[in-house]
């Protein structure tokens, strides 16, 4: 009867010591904030940055709308175990498509802001078919070839960092050069956010997909997937915006 009147709550019900569900939760305002954050500031930009502060709010609004998502299939499946533990299943579906959508984007930001020192289609679309790859072939250990997780997680890896080299020293990183100033400042301030702020995405990988593996020690750290995933996904797509919108800021300053 316990577990009857539990599953029939659970889909709206937050148990206190529900961490993954809480930063579900959280995630969830806090890109709705950042996605009404950026549209509503739209206006006072000169019109060459405003598709750029535009991206950064379709980036967080598609989150928001995720995190909707990811939050309902969290809470409809989270139980308290016999030792009153919380268990639930990872909505790893919703997480990969909200990714799809999103880390293209962030490619988009790259390229709109190096465009001023004459960036190429070609970089743009580089720079996504590596994203792509990163992801899907994430998505394939994640979800589909679990028992290959290390090796499906060692190709995402290699296109992650094919997109690291590409904007601190490939092509990216001359552009940004180039243009100098502020664009190279904001350029090198989204380098680290890929370079530090992205890396938390394999290592919450490592944790979720540990069992049976070789690095299954991750799996005892104590740390869960899911609250890596939340707190890398606000850090980036929230901070990486911020900067976008800071650079606008700046740009449309000197120009008026
Ligand atoms: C807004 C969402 C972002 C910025 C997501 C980024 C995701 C990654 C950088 C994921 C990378 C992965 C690896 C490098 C290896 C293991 C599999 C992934 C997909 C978690």
């Amino acid at each position: 009867m316990e577990n009857l009147t539990m599953s029939l709550l659970s889909s709206n019900t937050m148990y206190a010591n529900d961490y993954v569900g809480f930063t579900f939760f959280i995630g969830c305002m806090a890109m709705m904030a950042a996605a009404a954050f950026f549209f509503l500031s739209l206006n006072q930009f000169d019109k060459k940055w405003r598709t750029s502060v535009l991206v950064s709010g379709l980036i967080t609004f598609i989150a928001a709308v995720h995190y909707m998502y990811m939050r309902d299939y969290w809470s409809a499946s989270v139980v308290l175990d016999e030792a009153g533990k919380v268990t639930g299943d990872s909505p790893v579906f919703f997480r990969y498509v909200d990714w799809i959508l999103t880390v293209p984007l962030m490619c988009v930001e790259f390229y709109l802001i190096l465009k001023v020192a004459g960036a190429k289609k070609s970089l743009l679309t580089k720079m996504i078919v590596l994203s792509v790859i990163m992801l899907v072939t994430g998505y394939l250990g994640e979800a589909v070839y679990t028992g290959s997780a290390a090796l499906w997680g060692f190709f995402s890896a290699a296109a992650y960092f094919a997109i690291v080299y590409e904007i601190w020293l490939g092509g990216a990183a001359k552009l940004a050069k180039e243009a100098g100033g502020d664009v190279l400042a904001a350029h090198k301030v989204l380098c680290w956010f890929v370079l530090v702020g992205w890396i938390i995405y394999p290592l919450g990988y490592l944790v979720g997909t540990a069992d049976g593996q070789w690095y299954s020690f991750m799996g005892d750290l104590g740390l869960n997937m899911d609250v890596l995933y939340n707190i890398a996904d606000a850090i980036n797509k929230i901070g990486f915006g911020l900067v976008i919108y800071a650079l606008a800021v700046k740009k449309s300053a000197v120009s008026a």
